[in-house]
């Protein structure tokens, strides 16, 4: 069975987008392969974060992972920051990777120009990310088009070291869902619903009450012309809902557009709150159980040991490669 593997930064609330894009996915390929999925603290860590918070969303997220219907059974499922092999075998990576390259990542030119006095850390994040990608073997990394390049770069770290040092990875490939789409901003949809947008009226969150969610729907910036058409380089605050509400149902687009033909916006809108908000509502319902439940330390404990296992070995195996053993 090949293995595939993604984690996702708790760097804000859990938003629509991230169940769209990349929950779902991960829910519809668990019975093909053998899936890892873990939460991202230590990337977090490359930019400032309050340490309460932080903490909180840790487990709300593992509990959001499993309501959104990834199956703990088929998938290991963990806290990147419970395993200590994976830092440790980024600082070996660390020592095969080019500083140019890592001072090429896309991410780092762009957040190293937001943020003064920026980190060591966020140039070294797509390192660390490797030793996420590398510990397992895994195969495939379904990820964003925009983290494309760090698994590329993985790849080559792990290309590199196989070369130098005889064989030792399975080299990785990014995995981006053709079927997958983007969900924006409800704001402003010429650009992505993400968790670190800071108004939060675009931004539709795993966490939202019912009414909120609604609200925003209703509110959702459109054009004026009051036809439900899908066309996203003219009519993308429709087109969005017009994804949104296919992506919820499994309903086609085409369906979408002929039921509403001629009916406005205000319809359709109401629809898609409506759909939306009763789906999310049922994902929160079993989020609540979890997260009063004991089931989740269980979870984690056993998705831990596996990785740590994993990652144990692949250290050792690396640290012999390299000559730094007793
Ligand atoms: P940040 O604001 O910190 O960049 P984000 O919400 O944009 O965070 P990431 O943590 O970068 O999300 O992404 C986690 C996963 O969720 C990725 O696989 C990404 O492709 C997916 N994802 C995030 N936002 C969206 C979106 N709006 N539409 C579809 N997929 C998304
Ligand atoms: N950088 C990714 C999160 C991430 C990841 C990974 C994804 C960290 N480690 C390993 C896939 C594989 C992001 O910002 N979405």
């Amino acid at each position: 069975m090949k293995k595939i593997l993604t984690g996702i930064k708790p760097t804000g609330d859990f938003t629509l987008g991230n169940y769209i894009g990349a929950i779902k996915q991960m829910v519809s390929m668990q019975e093909e392969y053998d899936s890892y999925l873990f939460v991202a603290d230590l990337h977090a860590l490359t930019i400032p974060q309050d340490p309460k918070e932080l903490h909180e969303r840790l487990k709300k997220f593992i509990a959001m992972y499993i309501a959104c219907g990834i199956d703990p059974k088929k998938n290991t499922i963990y806290l990147q920051s419970e395993n200590e092999y994976i830092p440790a075998m980024s600082y070996l990576l660390e020592c095969t990777t080019q500083y140019g390259e890592a001072s090429r990542m896309i991410q780092f030119k762009e957040k190293s120009k937001e943020h003064s006095n920026f980190s060591v850390g966020l140039l070294t994040y797509p390192v660390l990310m490797a030793a996420d990608i590398l510990y397992c073997d895994a195969d495939y990394v379904p990820v964003g088009i925009d983290q494309k390049q760090h698994v590329e770069l993985a790849r080559d770290i792990a290309e590199r070291f196989n070369h130098r040092y005889g064989d030792t990875f399975v080299l990785p490939e990014p995995m981006i869902s053709k079927s997958g789409v983007k969900i924006r901003d409800l704001k402003d949809p010429t650009k992505k619903m993400s968790k670190s947008e800071e108004n939060p009226q675009g931004v539709i969150s795993m966490f939202d009450t019912k009414e909120d969610i609604e609200k925003k729907i209703m509110r959702a910036t459109t054009d004026s012309d009051n036809q439900i058409k899908y066309d996203m380089d003219h009519k993308p605050g429709i087109s969005n809902l017009l994804n949104i509400a296919s992506s919820i149902t499994g309903r086609t687009i085409e369906e979408l557009e002929k039921e509403f033909d001629g009916q406005g916006y205000g319809t359709f809108k109401k629809y898609v709150a409506s759909i939306t908000s009763e789906h999310i509502m049922k994902i929160q319902e079993k989020y609540q159980q979890l997260l009063n439940g004991k089931e989740l330390d269980q979870i984690l404990d056993e998705g831990i040991q596996k990785s740590r296992t994993l990652a144990k070995g692949k250290y050792d195996l690396m640290k012999q490669r390299m000559g730094v053993i007793r």
